[in-house]
C-alpha cells in the first residue's frame, strides 16, 4: 500500500531515485516481515477442540469480532511457526523453485493478515474487510501439495538422488507442513462460512456449523464415498466390488452412529480407502466376473468411533506397508493397465494425507494386512467432541533437533543374507 503511494508520489524525481525508493520499500518490507515471523513464531499455536468450534459457531454465540481478534493472532502464529520450519530444510531443497514459490505464498498471506495488526476490532468495516481477506487466502495455497511434492521429492531426487536421512526429514517435514495447512484452512473456512455470507447458515448444509456437522451420520458419508469410488472403478475396470456395510452403536443399538465431525474430512479418508480397496480387488481378480465385496464396519464406543474398510484384494506384505504412507515412495508412477494410470491410484499421496486428517482431531488411520488375502484399513476418530482437539505442530527446539541432529549408526543389527557359518561356534 505504502509502496504504491511512494511510486506514484515520486513522479518528479529521476528514475534512479524512484528505483531506489522501490528498493528501499521492498527491503524495509522484507525486514519487517522477518520481524513479524520471529515475533509470532515464539508463540505456540492454540489448538481448538471440536466442542469449541461447535460452541463458537452455534446460536447467538457466533461473533465476527471475537473470531477476528482470535484469527489475527492465531493465523500469524500458525503461519510463522511453519515458515520457520520451512527454513530448516536442507539448503539444496530450500533453493528449489517450488519451495521458493510456496514460501512466497506464505509470506503474502502473512502480510495480508498483518494489515489488520493495529486496526480497531470494534469497527464493523474492519472486520468486514478482514473477512474478505480471509476468503481470498485459501485459493493462493491451492497447489501447495503438488508444488511441495514437486520440489521436495521430484526436483530433489533428480539432482541429489535418495539419501535416506534426507527422505526421513522430508517425510517428517511434509507431515507437519500439511497438518499445519489443514489446520489453517479449517480456521479460515470456519470464519468464511460463519461470517462470509449474509446469514450464518451454509445454504447447502443448513444444519452444519460452518464445515462441521454436529450430528454427522457416518454411514451416509461412507455410502456417498463408496458410490463415487465405485463410479471411478466402473469406468476404468468396467465393474466394481459390492459394498457390505454394518454399524454398531454401543450406546443405543437402534440409533445410527453419529458424531460431531467435519464430513468432508471423513469423506476424504473413506473415499481414499475405497479407491485403494477397489483397485486391489479389481487387479487381483482381473477378468473374473465376480469380485469379493468390500466390507465396512462402523462402531461407536465410549472413546472411539472406528471405521474399518476390509478388502480381499490380496493384501500387502508388512515390509511394504510403511512406504504406502511415504510421500517420496508414493509419487513413483503406479503400475497401469494399457499405459493409462488407474484413476483409483489418485495422486499417490492420498494415504499419508488421509492419515493426517484422521490425526488432526486426535484420531489415526492404520493398515492391517494379511498378505495373500486382503487388507483392513481402519480409521479411528475420537467419539467425544471434548477429546477431538486439533493436533498441531509447533516450532521449537525439539522440532529443530529433528532436522539438525546427525543421525548416527543404526542401533539394531543389520540382518545379513548369508548367515555366518554356525559351525565356527561349535564346541563339540
Ligand atoms: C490394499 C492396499 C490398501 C491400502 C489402503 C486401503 C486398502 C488397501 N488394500 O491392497
Amino acid at each position: 500500500h505504502s509502496m504504491s503511494l511512494n511510486i506514484s508520489g515520486s513522479k518528479k524525481t529521476g528514475t534512479s531515485t524512484c528505483l531506489l525508493k522501490i528498493v528501499r520499500a521492498l527491503m524495509s518490507n522484507a525486514s519487517s516481515m522477518r520481524k513479524h515471523i520471529d515475533y509470532y513464531s515464539r508463540f505456540s499455536p492454540s489448538p481448538l477442540s471440536m466442542k469449541q468450534f461447535l460452541d463458537f459457531g452455534s446460536g447467538e454465540n457466533a461473533c465476527e469480532r471475537t473470531s477476528f481478534t482470535f484469527l489475527r493472532q492465531e493465523l500469524p502464529v500458525r503461519l510463522a511457526n511453519i515458515m520457520k520450519e520451512i527454513k530448516l530444510l536442507p539448503d539444496h531443497l530450500l533453493k528449489t523453485p517450488s519451495v521458493r514459490l510456496v514460501q512466497s505464498w506464505y509470506m503474502q498471506s502473512l502480510q495480508d493478515i498483518m494489515e489488520f495488526k493495529e486496526k480497531d476490532a470494534d469497527d464493523e468495516k474492519v472486520t468486514y474487510v478482514f473477512t474478505d481477506a480471509v476468503i481470498k487466502i485459501p485459493n493462493r495455497h491451492n497447489d501447495v501439495i503438488p508444488t511441495m511434492v514437486q520440489g521436495g521429492v521430484v526436483e530433489y531426487k533428480e539432482t541429489y538422488g535418495t539419501d535416506p536421512i534426507v527422505s526421513q526429514n522430508v517425510q517428517y517435514f511434509l507431515d507437519r507442513f500439511y497438518m499445519n495447512r489443514i489446520s489453517i484452512r479449517m480456521l479460515l473456512n470456519q470464519h468464511t462460512l460463519l461470517f462470509g455470507g449474509k446469514v450464518r447458515v451454509n445454504p447447502a448444509h443448513p444444519k452444519q456449523i460452518g464445515s462441521i456437522d454436529p450430528h454427522c451420520t457416518v454411514t451416509e458419508v461412507v455410502r456417498d464415498a463408496y458410490e463415487n469410488a465405485r463410479n471411478l472403478c466402473d469406468r476404468y475396470y468396467m465393474n466394481s466390488p459390492e459394498l457390505v456395510l454394518e454399524e454398531f452403536n454401543v450406546k443405543d443399538d437402534r440409533k445410527p452412529v453419529t458424531l460431531g465431525y467435519v464430513p468432508s474430512h471423513l469423506y476424504h479418508m473413506v473415499f481414499e480407502l475405497f479407491k485403494n480397496a477397489m483397485r486391489a480387488t479389481m487387479e487381483l481378480y482381473e477378468d473374473s466376473m465376480d469380485y469379493p465385496s468390500v466390507h465396512v464396519q462402523v462402531a461407536l464406543g465410549s472413546e472411539d468411533l472406528t471405521v474399518k474398510v476390509s478388502d480381499r484384494g490380496g493384501g500387502v506384505p508388512l515390509r511394504k506397508i510403511e512406504r504406502l504412507f511415504t510421500y517420496t515412495y508414493s509419487t513413483a508412477p503406479p503400475p497401469s493397465m494399457d499405459g493409462q494410470r488407474s484413476p483409483l491410484a489418485g495422486y499417490g499421496y492420498g494415504l499419508p494425507i488421509s492419515r493426517l486428517y484422521a490425526r488432526y482431531f486426535q484420531g489415526d488411520l492404520k493398515l492391517y494386512s494379511l498378505e495373500g488375502y486382503g487388507t483392513d484399513a481402519v480409521i479411528y476418530i475420537r467419539a467425544l467432541s471434548t477429546e477431538s482437539i486439533e493436533r498441531l505442530p509447533v516450532y521449537n527446539k525439539s522440532a529443530w533437533k529433528h532436522y539438525k541432529t546427525m543421525h548416527e549408526a543404526e542401533d539394531w543389527c543389520i540382518p545379513s543374507k548369508e548367515p555366518k557359518d554356525m559351525t565356527t561356534f561349535r564346541s563339540f
